[in-house]
């Protein structure tokens, strides 16, 4: 009892803010004044020329018809398969960022030819201002694009972002980054044409350090969006790759039934453990090869009697693989009583699931044979009085046509790679006419 309590304990997910907490995210260092960074960068004694033009050299945004072309093809694009988390781009910290921008920034001299020190010295100002801005404002516009909008992931992945960051963290994130490109390049542009109007040598000195200043203010601040981002490219870079083209047999019942049992036993090689990272429990996924043919077998996280908004996210995942990867079911039922879901509540939640993912392959198997009786379990818990005649088959034989096996005695387990094996051909049928009725489809449009 004790054992079984403490899996069901297990089955309860942190609260997604909890993976998000401040203190996993690398600490923003504090940052270094700008004139131990770049010394020359504030006390330059170069020139400067009156003609010059902050607005043209500044960073101007793509065309925005340009861009609304991009997006809708991006759209298309992710659509058609999953895969999106592993071509996420790189993000630099925020502190590498903001370190390179200034690097950069400072070595950016004055237009040649300009003889008078004041105009010499308000033309590298300006120009060092609009460089440091385009050097951040480059990496943080090429993060906002080419993150795929939540809208634009494949239904599978955007139930992960929403399981894994929680609801509408990713696009806050990506909004908080964008937020800090525009503050950047504005205050940049401000700071740049400020300098560039600087009457005299030290004034032009001032305006640039002023703006670099103003800008790592601004980084320290909202910097943190862009380690925020980071963090999550790299989770969602680590989650379990889905192959939608191989034909999949996904395990579903209650905890403990005997799911990762049968996926360790029907696997031809040794499972893999794969993890998400709003749990601790992994999930097993293993290969069978028969005939020259390969296919996934592969554990859900167990699911309760319970109402969908009561679930938690090991039961959303299940629900979500259930709901948009056409898998093959194996349903397994435990009517031995050993595994703390009583067959009554066991028979509710699989006459949901089955009436809501009627068009999925569907086998039934009651396992953990060799412990059944010939009376069927009643728990005490359970209402008699709500027994129907359905009921009490179910819980003799569970439903029409079930398999009856035992991992322990092997008992029933050469009928059911069978009959999975012939599960799993009429599955890798359905996914081929699925894919030329799709190629057809591409065709005729
Ligand atoms: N007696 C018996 N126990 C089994 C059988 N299959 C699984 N079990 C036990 O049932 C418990 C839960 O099994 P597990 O595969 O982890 O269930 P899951 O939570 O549905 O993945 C474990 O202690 C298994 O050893 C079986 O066929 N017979
Ligand atoms: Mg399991």
């Amino acid at each position: 009892m004790t054992s079984t309590w403490s899996r069901l304990q297990l089955l309860h997910a942190p609260p997604s803010s909890l993976l998000f907490r401040r203190g996993d995210f690398p600490k923003f260092a504090k940052f270094v004044p700008a004139k131990f960074l770049l010394p020359t960068m504030c006390f330059c004694q170069q020139l400067q020329t009156q003609s010059y033009e902050i607005v043209k050299g500044s960073y101007v945004p793509a065309g925005d018809t340009k861009q609304a072309s991009k997006v809708e093809d991006k759209v298309v694009k992710a659509l058609e398969a999953v895969g999106a988390f592993q071509k996420l781009p790189m993000v630099m910290p925020s502190i590498d960022i903001l370190y390179s921008a200034l690097k950069k920034a400072k070595r950016v001299s004055p237009t040649k030819g300009i003889a008078n020190i004041a105009k010499r010295e308000r033309n590298k100002g300006a120009k060092q201002l609009d460089a440091l801005m385009k050097e951040i404002a480059v990496p943080l516009r090429k993060y906002t694009e080419n993150f795929p909008g939540k809208i634009s992931l494949h239904p599978y992945e955007r139930s992960l972002v929403e399981l894994t960051l929680g609801d509408g963290n990713y696009e806050e994130v990506l909004r908080k980054v964008d937020y800090l490109r525009k503050r950047v390049v504005a205050v940049g542009k401000e700071h740049a044409s400020l300098c560039a109007k600087s009457v005299t040598k030290r004034e032009a000195e001032e305006r640039l350090s002023e703006g670099i200043k103003k800008i790592e203010e601004i980084f320290s601040h909202e910097g943190k969006a862009v380690d925020e981002l980071l963090n999550i490219a790299k989770t969602l870079r680590a989650m379990p790759v889905v192959d939608l083209e191989t034909p999949t047999l996904c395990l579903v019942g209650a905890p403990n039934v005997g799911k990762s049992s049968l996926v360790r036993l029907l696997s031809t090689g040794k499972p893999e453990i794969c993890n998400y990272p709003f749990t601790t429990r992994g999930i097993l996924m293993g290969h069978i090869n028969l005939s020259y043919q390969n296919f996934q077998v592969t554990d859900t996280p167990g699911l309760l009697r319970r109402h969908d908004e009561d679930r938690n996210n090991l039961e959303k995942l299940t629900l979500a693989v259930l709901s948009h990867l056409p898998t093959a079911v194996l349903f397994v039922h435990d009517l031995s009583g050993e595994c703390g879901t009583s067959p009554s509540d066991q028979f509710t939640i699989y006459n949901e699931i089955k009436e809501r993912f009627a068009n999925h392959l569907w086998l039934d198997v009651v396992s953990k044979s060799d412990l059944l009786t010939d009376s069927p379990v009643v728990f005490i818990t359970e209402d008699s009085n709500v027994d129907s005649l359905d009921l009490a088959k179910y819980r003799r034989m569970g439903p029409d046509g079930s398999l009856h096996v035992s991992v322990k005695t092997e008992v029933g387990i050469s009928e059911l790679k069978a009959r999975v094996h012939e599960l799993l051909v009429t599955q890798s049928e359905r996914i081929k006419s699925c894919k030329s009725s799709e190629e057809g489809h591409e065709v005729v449009t």
